[in-house]
């Protein structure tokens, strides 16, 4: 015969040292561990109930009760610790699943426009402020959009101011790297009718020996007005404008006479530079009747000027730099600088 009084001194170490592994168990499978080593079928709360049978019945009842509540206090433990533990689970699966879409302080650097493309925009900027549109056109071309439409025919000794890169297309020579931007002012003239006030830039090609000012990638910027009555002084008026808008009221602007096919009369526009000399930065005249013919506008009725600048060079001076070359060998030590 067992004493009743060990079964229930022995239920309640049982609970309280149940009560305590529930209260230190860090994961939900330790739980789950004390839960099966004490009240589940192979728990020893389960092994002593089943010694009730052993007891008299009086003692069985008082046994029993103290089994029972024993086994309430350790499942009422056990639901408490799995509420918080499963609480904190989730926590730590959605701490381990958290995306950070914050940028680290040091990785917010920003970059910007390369110089030449800032400067484009800047020239854009200006002209679209002046009332111009902006249009573009293909860097590869036709002999005819690059030359003769623009009163250059085959063998004409002016073919010698543009080295060309040809492209292995169709007949030889007939297909090519456009030399400037003025093949855009064609394909303009035939896709709109006059007035026509626009600036086309891009990029142009040629076989130009890399040095402080020539580059065989360059970039232009082509301008083009086409109205009745439109005279030398309107583009004189107009580069004086521009330059004071681009480099400020410090440069100077001058016209020199020179030849280009495409224009009549032709000039040459400089600016001042800085050690008192003048910067050549391009061609510019009045479009020629040749070229209106070219693209069936009549010459009597119209007439209109052209320009056509190099951006590079314009960013070399804005910018102060020394050698054309420095914008396309991307050193990050001189581009962070701008
Ligand atoms: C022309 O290309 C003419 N199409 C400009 C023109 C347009 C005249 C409309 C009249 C009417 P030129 O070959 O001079 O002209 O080039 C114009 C400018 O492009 C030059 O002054 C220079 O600023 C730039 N340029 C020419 N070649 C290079 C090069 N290799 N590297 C960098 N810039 C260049």
């Amino acid at each position: 015969m067992t004493d009743p009084q060990q079964h229930i001194d022995r239920l309640h170490e049982l609970s309280a040292a149940a009560r305590e592994q529930i209260a230190n168990a860090a994961s939900l499978d330790e739980l789950k561990a004390v839960e099966a080593g004490s009240i589940g079928k192979k728990g020893e709360l389960t092994l002593l109930k089943k010694q009730l049978g052993s007891l008299d019945p009086d003692d069985r009842k008082a046994v029993g009760q103290a089994v029972n509540e024993a086994k309430s206090a350790i499942e009422a433990a056990i639901a408490a610790r799995r509420a918080t533990l499963e609480v904190e689970a989730r926590r730590a699966q959605l701490e381990a699943e958290r995306l950070d879409l914050t940028e680290h302080p040091a990785r917010r650097r920003r970059g910007h426009l390369h110089i030449t493309t800032a400067s484009r925009d800047r020239l854009e900027d200006v002209f679209v402020g002046m009332g111009y549109t902006v249009a573009e056109g293909p860097e590869v071309e036709t002999d005819w959009y690059n030359f003769e439409a623009l009163n250059i025919p085959p063998s004409h000794p002016a073919r010698g101011m543009w080295d060309t890169l040809y492209v292995d297309l169709g007949e030889p020579e007939s297909t090519l790297l456009r030399t400037h931007t003025s093949p855009v002012q064609i394909r303009v003239m035939q896709a709109a009718k006059p007035p026509i006030y626009m600036i086309m830039p891009g990029r142009a090609y040629r076989r130009d020996t890399a040095d402080a000012t020539h580059t065989p990638v360059f970039h232009q910027i082509e301008g083009l007005v086409v109205d009745r009555g439109i005279s030398f002084a309107d583009l004189a008026g107009t580069l004086e404008a521009f330059t004071a808008a681009f480099f400020g009221p410090g440069i100077h602007s001058r016209l020199r006479p020179s030849y280009f096919p495409f224009t009549e009369p032709s000039a040459e526009y400089d600016i001042s530079t800085a050690e008192g000399g003048w910067l050549e930065l391009g061609g510019c005249g009045m479009v020629h009747p040749n070229v209106f013919r070219a693209v069936g506008i009549d010459p009597e009725e119209w007439t209109g000027f052209a320009f056509g600048f190099g951006i590079d060079r314009m960013a070399k001076t804005f910018h102060g730099l020394a050698d054309l070359r420095d914008l396309f060998t991307n050193d990050v030590r001189l581009l962070e600088q701008f």
